[in-house]
């Protein structure tokens, strides 16, 4: 992320803590777009290619320098998994302490395994995201620690690369931008890169911002606060969003909308995705490739953008965090192996039934 230094809020003062992040593959996908049809082109943003996984790596380098930067020994956050496995790796390179504070049993293995490894002291309450978050901000008032989850503005300023990387390959901002939402802070931040290279002439428009939720997490959509979240994709386990109103801005301004996917829909795209191209991505991921689906079958939201989608039309879709973050999940719905003896013919019978 280096070479976006000149539009992050970073001086020569401010410490580099980084591992090499962003730089994601833009990966076209000629099945998906064959299903958009009319010539347009579907292009996966894999953002599991980061250093821990997930694209939290982009805002994380941000938020550690910056509190670094500012003195900080130690830093806290929420999280439904990977922000805190960011945290922790980004706190681990910069030789600061790393609090997490997670909603218990509700974390993805993959993730948790990580916040261990990177050394963070992991807190795990009786409670979900939003009580986490909630009690992060307490802490935050009273102790000398720094809050590094995205009400922490250069956390976005970090995120918003991702959209400069995908003018940067596709020449031009895409038409339609499609992803998971959760906290809603990425959908902030991908419209806040798309605005400013827009503003600086680098992209002639600007595309339209359609994210989904998932259906028992979808406070956004239906306009309230859920109380009690639930879903399958546990990194979008969120009720009360804490960048609700910048997503709201960014839907409404950009002409997209914002719609709910079910658990069964996330799955099924998930398993799709890494058996039709290869790409294997975590249940909250898939919420994007899901609301494709969703998008171009009988029952699109009313304020789709797909039914208007001009010829040629270019779509990105990004695919927040790796398949790996979340191993029992793939255990659950496709794991049997074939018990053989270490005989080959038994093995071609086997293979051949
Ligand atoms: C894989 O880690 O909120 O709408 O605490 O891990 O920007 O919140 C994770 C969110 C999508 C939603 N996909 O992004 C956390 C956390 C994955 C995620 C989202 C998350 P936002």
């Amino acid at each position: 992320m280096a070479r976006w230094r000149e539009f992050l809020p970073v001086t020569d003062a401010t410490p580099f803590i980084s591992l090499n992040e962003g730089s994601t593959p833009l990966i076209h996908s000629p099945k998906l777009s064959a299903r958009v049809g009319r010539g347009c082109e579907v292009f996966i943003k894999y953002e599991g290619l980061n250093p821990t996984g997930s694209f939290k790596d982009r805002g994380m380098t941000m938020a550690l320098s910056k509190a670094v930067e500012a003195g900080s020994q130690a830093v806290i956050c929420a999280s439904t998994g990977n922000t805190s496995a960011a945290a922790a790796a980004y706190a681990a390179r910069a030789g600061v302490a790393c609090i997490v504070l997670l909603p218990a049993g509700k974390i993805a293995f993959g993730k948790l395994a990580q916040a261990f490894m990177y050394g963070a002291k992991v807190v795990a309450i009786e409670g979900n995201f939003d009580d986490a978050l909630r009690l992060v901000r307490e802490i935050g008032e009273t102790e000398p620690i720094a809050i590094v989850n995205s009400i922490n503005p250069f956390r976005l300023e970090g995120q918003k690369t991702a959209s400069f990387e995908i003018i940067e390959v596709l020449g031009d901002a895409p038409d339609i931008h499609v992803l998971p939402v959760g906290n809603a802070g990425n959908i902030s931040a991908y419209w806040m890169g798309y605005r400013e290279f827009h503003k600086l002439g680098r992209a002639t428009k600007l595309p339209k911002m359609t994210g989904f939720q998932a259906a028992g997490s979808a406070p956004i959509f239906y306009g309230k606060v859920v109380e009690k979240p639930d879903t399958i994709a546990t990194a979008i386990r969120i009720g009360n969003p804490a960048s609700w109103d910048m997503a709201n801005a960014a839907i409404r301004d950009s002409g997209g909308s914002i719609d709910i996917v079910t658990d069964a829909e996330i799955l099924f795209a998930q398993q799709w995705l890494a058996a039709n191209e290869g790409i294997f991505v975590e249940p909250a991921s898939a919420a994007s490739i899901a609301g494709l689906f969703k998008c171009l079958g009988s029952a699109p939201c009313a304020t789709c953008p797909f039914p208007q989608i001009a010829e040629g039309s270019k779509i990105v879709c990004t695919v927040t965090g790796h398949g790996l973050k979340d191993p029992d999940i793939a255990r659950e719905q496709c794991g049997s192996v074939i018990p053989a003896k270490a005989d080959k013919t038994e093995i071609l019978r086997l293979i051949a039934g």
